[in-house]
């Protein structure tokens, strides 16, 4: 087989001493499917720390839970009502105590979701906002609209569509106004523009800095600011008609072009205030870095510039869409080859890649990619250059769940309607993590939990998994070991791409090298070829469950056999 293209060495910030979050290993906790402890069917912060010994175990440098604050749960949690509150479901003040102190004696660091773009309508601040009692008066993004008077109706300021279909613009009878909401109706927008308003979130950030947090993973950054009143009109811009007519029923958010409401300049400086206020309370601690990680569903150059602008610092995880929200289960070796290489040459200086391939809004990565390629993706995940993130239960090969609509808990699924729900419903990625053969997989003890347990998860579980010679858990276990090694921390990185075969070297004082085979058909390789400088012979450090090539074998580097959709990890020797 013909060795194509040998791209640039990407050289990793070369540091001294690891600091714990560096090339880190983290896992999505999506705390109502992780483990129940009280048998009431949902996940709860004491179960959680029943299983940090298992994070630990898997190799985990650091765990983000999705919302634990309290919330009227419209949106499960990313509708709060409190910062200073956990939600009672989930557990008490001391049930997260006891968890950071068994997290810090395990040496994991827990990262919160932090939702700043909106609180809940239930919220004290949005109640007090609507009674224009100060400071809260101007909390929210208030605006008067015109009144019509031949239908006796208050119309919108302007055309604005929210994420949740219709009006980004709600009436509020008490205030006599209508208040900007870029999701719900029940999740109104804060005033950035207000300095109290990032006073107040300021202080939420240092209050759970405080409790000993080790950063906060913020969600929906792009639309933190909007434009404000145009000083010639007085009127607050429209937005425009899409491009095309991709998207035609005008009710819908993605009718419009979002120029106004996403990506503002003072968003990016808002990321990098609390960059600041991170950095200084780790400054002022002087013990371990506390860090930023940022949702954003935007442009490649846009999630760079959450990073920093070259003078300030921003997100330390700007999470990678590219390759996870443009890769499917036609994507070729070149197809991930390109999305490597558009990350890499974009980031900037001293800042590490990350990569992720599953959260709680999408498919899992066995039903995007095929379950024949899931011990592949990890291996891709663990040995790029840069940060893995890991969603629970990715590491076992967890499989989307039917969900009848009947059962349907996911608001954005249940508004969809019986016809369309399985396209939309996010619940399917959500369903109870699998820990053993036992009742409910060993998740809980009820009868009932909060969405079904995967049918086949007797045979498919932690426990079984850890009992087999070889298994998904068994591979991701072995690259979270090998990912410790220098070749992986701070090694050299070179890729090839032929055959629809993708290989690439990771190089310190040993040789790595990792061959992804993203045909149905087996490939024979010649990595000898692709990087003249291997050893003859090569060691199998681990393979895709599928694969003979058995850990520990000793093959030629010039004929290397790669069955379908397998993912092989080799190491000179
Ligand atoms: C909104 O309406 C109130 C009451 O009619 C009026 O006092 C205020 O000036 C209006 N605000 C703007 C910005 O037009
Ligand atoms: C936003 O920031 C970019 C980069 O600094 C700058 O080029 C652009 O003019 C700014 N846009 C506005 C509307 O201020
Ligand atoms: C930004 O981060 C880089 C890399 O860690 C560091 O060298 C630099 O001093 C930081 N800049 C600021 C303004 O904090
Ligand atoms: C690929 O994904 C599409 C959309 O999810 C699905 O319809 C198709 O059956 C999948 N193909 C394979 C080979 O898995
Ligand atoms: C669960 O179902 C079993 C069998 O139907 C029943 O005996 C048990 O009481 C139920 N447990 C709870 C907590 O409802
Ligand atoms: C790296 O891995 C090699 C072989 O796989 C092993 O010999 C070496 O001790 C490891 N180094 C570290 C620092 O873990
Ligand atoms: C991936 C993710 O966290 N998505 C969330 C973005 O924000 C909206 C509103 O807060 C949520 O509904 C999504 O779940
Ligand atoms: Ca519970
Ligand atoms: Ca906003």
């Amino acid at each position: 087989m013909q060795a194509l293209i040998i791209l640039a060495t990407f050289l990793v910030a070369l540091t001294s001493a690891r600091e714990w979050w560096e090339n880190g290993n983290f896992y999505q906790i999506y705390p109502r499917s992780f483990m129940d402890s009280n048998g009431d069917g949902i996940g709860d912060l004491r179960g959680i720390t029943t299983k940090l010994r298992y994070l630990k175990k898997i190799g985990m440098d650091g765990a983000w839970i999705s919302p634990i604050f309290q919330s009227p749960m419209e949106d499960f949690g990313y509708d709060c009502s409190d910062y200073y509150a956990i939600q009672p479901e989930f557990g008490t003040i001391d049930d997260f105590q006891a968890l950071l102190d068994k997290a810090n004696e395990l040496g994991i660091k827990i990262i919160l979701d932090f939702v700043p773009n909106h609180t809940s309508n239930k919220h004290n601040w949005f109640k007090m906002s609507e009674q224009r009692i100060d400071p809260y008066t101007d909390f929210y993004i208030w605006e008067n609209g015109t009144y019509d008077e031949a239908s006796g109706k208050h119309l919108p300021p302007n055309n604005w569509i929210c994420s949740f279909r219709y009006s980004a613009w709600e009436w509020s009878d008490k205030r006599q106004q209508f208040y900007l909401h870029q999701f719900g109706v029940f999740q109104p927008d804060l005033n950035y523009r207000n300095p109290a308003v990032h006073q107040a979130m300021a202080d939420v950030v240092r209050f759970w800095l405080n409790k000993g947090v080790g950063g906060f993973r913020i969600d929906a950054v792009p639309f933190m600011y909007e434009v404000s009143r145009d000083p010639t009109t007085g009127k607050i811009p429209d937005e425009p008609v899409a491009e095309g007519n991709a998207c035609p029923d005008p009710d819908d958010w993605c009718h419009l072009k979002h120029i106004h409401t996403q990506d503002r300049n003072e968003t990016f400086e808002l990321v990098y205030d609390w960059r600041d206020i991170v950095d200084k309370f780790s400054k002022d601690k002087g013990d371990y870095q506390r860090i930023l990680m940022t949702e954003a569903y935007t442009s490649l150059d846009n999630i760079i510039r959450y990073y920093g602008n070259g003078v300030r610092n921003g997100s330390h995880v700007p999470f990678n869409f590219e390759m996870f929200s443009n890769s499917n289960n036609k994507s070729t070796a070149q197809d991930f080859s390109n999305f490597i290489d558009s990350w890499l040459e974009r980031m900037p200086k001293d800042v590490y890649a990350n990569w992720v391939l599953g959260n709680h809004d999408n498919n899992r990565i066995s039903a995007r990619y095929g379950t024949a390629k899931i011990d592949m993706l990890n291996i891709l995940v663990q040995t790029l250059p840069g940060h893995a993130v890991t969603y629970y239960g990715d590491e076992i090969g967890m499989k989307n769940v039917y969900v009848s609509y009947e059962e349907t808990v996911d608001p954005q699924g249940i508004n969809a309607g019986p016809d369309r729900y399985r396209q939309l419903s996010r619940d399917p990625e959500r369903s109870p993590m699998q820990w053993d053969w036992t009742h409910q997989s060993g998740f809980s003890t009820a009868n009932k939990t909060w969405l079904p347990v995967y049918e086949n998860y007797k045979n498919e579980n932690v426990f079984s998994q850890l009992l087999a010679k070889k298994s998904h858990l068994k591979v991701f276990m072995t690259l979270t070991e090998i990912r410790k090694n220098a070749s992986f921390q701070k090694g050299s990185f070179e890729k090839s791409v032929a055959d629809n075969v993708l290989v690439y070297k990771r190089e310190q004082d040993e040789a790595y090298v990792v061959i992804l085979n993203f045909n149905d058909e087996p490939k024979t390789v010649n990595i000898k070829e692709i990087f003249p400088a291997i050893s003859n012979q090569v060691k199998v450090v681990t393979s895709s469950v599928q694969s003979e090539q058995r850990e520990g074998n000793v093959i030629n580097s010039d004929a290397v056999f790669v069955e379908g959709n397998v993912g092989i990890v080799v190491v000179g020797v």
